[in-house]
């Protein structure tokens, strides 16, 4: 449906010749560090952003130079699965091109930061030949595909990876520009690539689709555009329910944009689900809004118009009618840290990596024990939605192996660690995200030993805590799910989100605006010392909230 007043990027789409734009010419342009602004919006559609350091913008300015411009480079990896091959040779871009670390998403991505204009087209490329493809990482298009992480062994688990694969590549945009642009491939008139399904325009917005294997909710599916929740019957994959219509960013005073969680909308069969991904996807792409960018994501096409026009018109495309959603139970949104073994002698172990950031950093050489594990690991990689990290399918007989290197490398941190630190989550934010109002993934350490401090106050160290911050509303880190959330205000200031469920079923509530650290502390602390002292065996913190009514 065209928009009456399409927003600015929508006519940069328009005029892109299938995202071409003049990227090409833009990357040749020694004058500036930087691109077109146009080449900008295009730049996404194939997994990078331009930034710019943060840090030293103001000295810069000063001195009247130009931002010290780089590029973040996203990688596409339905489920987040990679072979030690592919570790070692991102690990090695890291080194070559980028700052030197690599940081895992919470879409079970690769991020690498701070690559240079020139090195763009090496980079992409490299990655390339490691099969990892960039494609659709970013822009207004189906986003990387989460699967809940679990042992392929399982059927279920190795059956939902491999429809989240097809989806992935199902809702891939068509045009060859990325590989004309950044592997040389032969040119291709853009007439001559149809996008049938996600049209000339692409999507109103970006759009981003889970698989979630009950009982965890690793994957945050209520987060998403799309969810499919996995029904199980006799240890086999018997189909799935369809959620729909969740998203999470928001803008700070304007009660027009809100976080939304997905609802459920019916129960399909494993054969359906790219049809059913192929409706919502084209009816989000006919009805979302493409006038208004922060009105243009799904939750909002779904929350004016309703969950039964949005059935209806679903069915109408699909041609039949979704079941009756099937009974599921979440447990938990965390990861199960420590080795596990899954039942046909293969051991799996996930590992903490705080805010996803591989690094080397004193003794903690996570970056250096990771590459030396890919080098003689024989299984492969998952990486989490919760930023961490699975070394899977190792043999009984290897696990001493890795074990060494885990404990040489100071990767062991999680056996130490206490909940809050190990659940939580933060978004990047500064320095290299634009976005950002207040710091993130480097204030995370300090914000969960100050709160685990306060819980130990209250004779609660020990006890599970879901925390996660996010630098801006944009919510990266999921923050709107948590139990405690910071969402950042301005430096060093944060809006006191609170009351998420373990589960990832309740939208916490915004419970005091623009905190410093001492001021967040002080709101906790008489709610610690009261749910310490009135809870139930067990009970969470977030369910204890909405039992008592301290949300206000
Ligand atoms: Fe995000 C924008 C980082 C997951 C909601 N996100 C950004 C940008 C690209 C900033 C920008 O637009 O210039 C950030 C780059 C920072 C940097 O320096 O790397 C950024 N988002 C991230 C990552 C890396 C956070 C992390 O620490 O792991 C995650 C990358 C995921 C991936 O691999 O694809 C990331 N972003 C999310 C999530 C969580 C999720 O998808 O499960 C959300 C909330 C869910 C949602 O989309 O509703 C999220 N990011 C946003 C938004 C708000 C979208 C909205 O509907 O309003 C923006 C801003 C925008 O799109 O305008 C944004
Ligand atoms: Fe940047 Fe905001 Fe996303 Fe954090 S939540 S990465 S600050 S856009």
């Amino acid at each position: 449906m065209a928009a009456a007043n399409p927003s600015a990027v929508e006519r940069i789409k328009a005029a892109s010749r299938g995202l071409r734009g003049t990227i090409v010419e833009s990357l040749a342009d020694p004058v500036t560090g930087g691109l077109a602004d146009d080449d900008q919006h295009l730049l996404k559609f194939h997994g990078s952003y331009q930034q710019h350091d943060r840090d030293s913008a103001e000295a810069r300015r000063q001195a009247k130079l130009e931002p010290a411009f780089s590029f973040m480079i996203r990688t596409r990896l339905p489920g987040g699965l990679v072979t030690p091959a592919q570790w070692l040779a991102l690990d090695a871009l890291a080194t070559r091109y980028a700052n030197g670390t690599l940081r895992l998403t919470s879409r079970q991505a690769f991020q690498l930061h701070g690559v240079l204009k020139g090195d763009l087209k090496p980079a992409i490329a490299a990655m390339n030949a490691a099969l990892v493809d960039t494609i659709a990482a970013c822009g207004d298009v189906n986003r990387n595909v989460l699967a809940s992480p679990g042992p392929l062994a399982s059927p279920v688990h190795a059956a939902v990876q491999a429809w989240a694969a097809k989806l992935s590549a199902h809702l891939l945009p068509r045009t060859r520009a990325y590989h004309e642009i950044w592997l040389d491939g032969a040119k291709v008139a853009p007439e001559q690539e149809a996008e049938t399904v996600l049209g000339a325009n692409y999507l109103p917005r970006k759009f981003k689709a889970a698989i979630a294997v009950p009982p965890v909710n690793d994957v945050d599916v209520f987060a998403q555009d799309l969810g499919f929740i996995a029904i199980a019957q006799d240890g086999r994959l018997a189909g799935f329910n369809l959620a729909a219509g969740g998203g999470l960013g928001a803008t700070h005073g304007d009660a027009q944009t809100y976080p939304r969680l997905a609802e459920v909308v019916g129960f399909l069969a494993p054969e359906q689900l790219l049809a059913v991904a192929e409706a919502v996807v084209t009816t989000q792409r006919d009805f979302g809004d493409r006038g208004e960018r922060k009105h243009a994501r799904l939750k909002y096409t779904i929350a004016d118009r309703g969950l039964d026009w949005f059935r209806s018109e679903l069915e109408r495309r699909l041609g039949f009618a979704l079941e009756a959603p099937r009974p599921f139970e979440f447990t938990t949104t965390g990861d199960r840290f420590g080795w596990s073994e899954d039942g046909e002698g293969r051991w799996h172990l996930a590992l903490r990596i705080e805010s996803g950031r591989v690094a080397d950093r004193g003794d903690r050489r996570l970056r250096a024990g990771l590459a030396r594990i890919a080098q003689v690991h024989r299984g492969h990689f998952q990486l989490t939605p919760n930023q961490n990290l699975i070394v899977a399918d190792v043999a009984d007989g290897d696990r001493w192996r890795i074990d060494a290197l885990v404990v040489g490398y100071g990767l062991d941190a999680y056996r130490r660690s206490r909940p809050v630190a190990l659940e939580s989550l933060a978004c990047v934010a500064l320095p290299t995200c634009p976005l950002a109002m207040a710091e993130a993934e480097r204030y995370l350490p300090a914000a969960t030993a100050a709160i685990d401090a306060l819980m130990e106050k209250h004779g609660l160290g020990g006890e599970p805590l879901l925390f996660r911050v996010s630098g801006c509303p944009n919510g990266c880190s999921r923050p709107y799910l948590a139990e405690v959330a910071l969402v950042g205000k301005a430096p060093g200031r944060y809006n006191l989100h609170l009351g998420g469920a373990r589960d990832g079923r309740r939208l916490a509530a915004l419970y005091r605006e623009n905190l410093d650290e001492p001021a967040i502390l002080a709101a906790l602390d008489p709610l610690f010392a009261a749910w310490s002292a009135e809870r139930t065996p067990a009970e969470a913190f977030g369910d204890w909230l909405h039992r008592s009514r301290r949300l206000s």
